[in-house]
């Protein structure tokens, strides 16, 4: 039987991960692992007290910690048997913009052989400006254009919240440590002719101090890193080909 394990990055999170935790639907068997990103709240008691795995990555940074729960996943540490290849792994962040409840959706195509990535996309679900905030909506239908015309990959949405199986995790090498983790994982997908599905997920505003969309800074070192990503495939695919 294949198993499932939630990841969930958490910086400074200790308001928003109680809820994300409590709507995690329980109909199946799961391991819920929350990367304390080198917070400075209770992120990891509280996480802790929901029943969570909490592991510690002091490497700030998304990907860093997407990489770090992924680590964990894998390894043979002794306290849970390590994922093997046809297991899955969903991704989900934890200032409750996602909907928990929505994991089914991201599950169903997996479960039906349909897919071996599923993106939960904010864009098809109807996102309101108010939850994916004008630069943020922007910014994701700006890089799936780009990613349409340089790549003909057909996307609408960067949305952290995604299900991929363990085997074709192991095969894209993530390596992004940051905001590029999303768009890196999609041009990979692509190049290596991936099965992937998108659904449509519900999204709403964030609970707690936004970090990245919500800061000119932030969004600007986000767009920025997204932007490189898709140059540098560019570059390094047109040299493969
Ligand atoms: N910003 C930030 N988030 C991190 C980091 N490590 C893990 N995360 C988590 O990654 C998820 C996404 O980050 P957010 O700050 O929500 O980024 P965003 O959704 O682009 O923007 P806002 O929701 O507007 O802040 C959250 O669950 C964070 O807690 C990190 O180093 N920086
Ligand atoms: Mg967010």
């Amino acid at each position: 039987m294949t198993r499932l394990a939630l990841v969930l990055p958490a910086f400074d999170e200790e308001q928003a991960l109680p809820l994300v935790l409590a709507e995690i639907p329980r109909t199946r068997a799961l391991i819920v692992v929350v990367v304390d990103n080198g917070s400075s709240d209770r992120t990891g008691e509280v996480a802790r007290a929901a029943g969570a795995v909490v592991v510690r990555e002091e490497r700030r940074g998304y990907g860093s910690a997407c990489l770090a729960g992924l680590r964990w996943l894998l390894d043979d540490h002794g306290l849970v048997p390590p994922l093997g290849d046809e297991d899955v792994i969903v991704f989900l962040d934890a200032d409750h913009s996602d909907y928990p409840e929505d994991l089914e959706r991201l599950l169903t195509p997996l479960d039906e052989g349909r897919a071996e990535l599923v993106i939960g996309s904010r864009i098809l679900g109807g996102a309101t400006l108010s939850a994916l905030l004008p630069q943020a909506w922007f910014g994701n239908r700006l890089a799936c254009f780009l990613m349409r015309v340089l790549f003909g990959a057909r996307y609408t949405d960067l949305g952290p919240f995604r299900a991929i199986r363990v085997r074709a995790l192991k095969r894209l090498h993530m390596a992004d440590t940051g905001f590029g983790w999303t768009i890196e994982m999609q041009l990979k997908a692509h190049s290596a002719g991936l099965g992937v599905v998108e659904v449509p997920v519900r999204y709403r505003p964030r609970v707690g101090k936004s970090k990245i969309t919500g800061t000119l800074r932030g969004t600007l070192r986000a767009g920025a890193k997204i932007l490189g990503w898709i140059g540098a495939w560019r570059v390094r695919t047109w040299f493969r080909s």
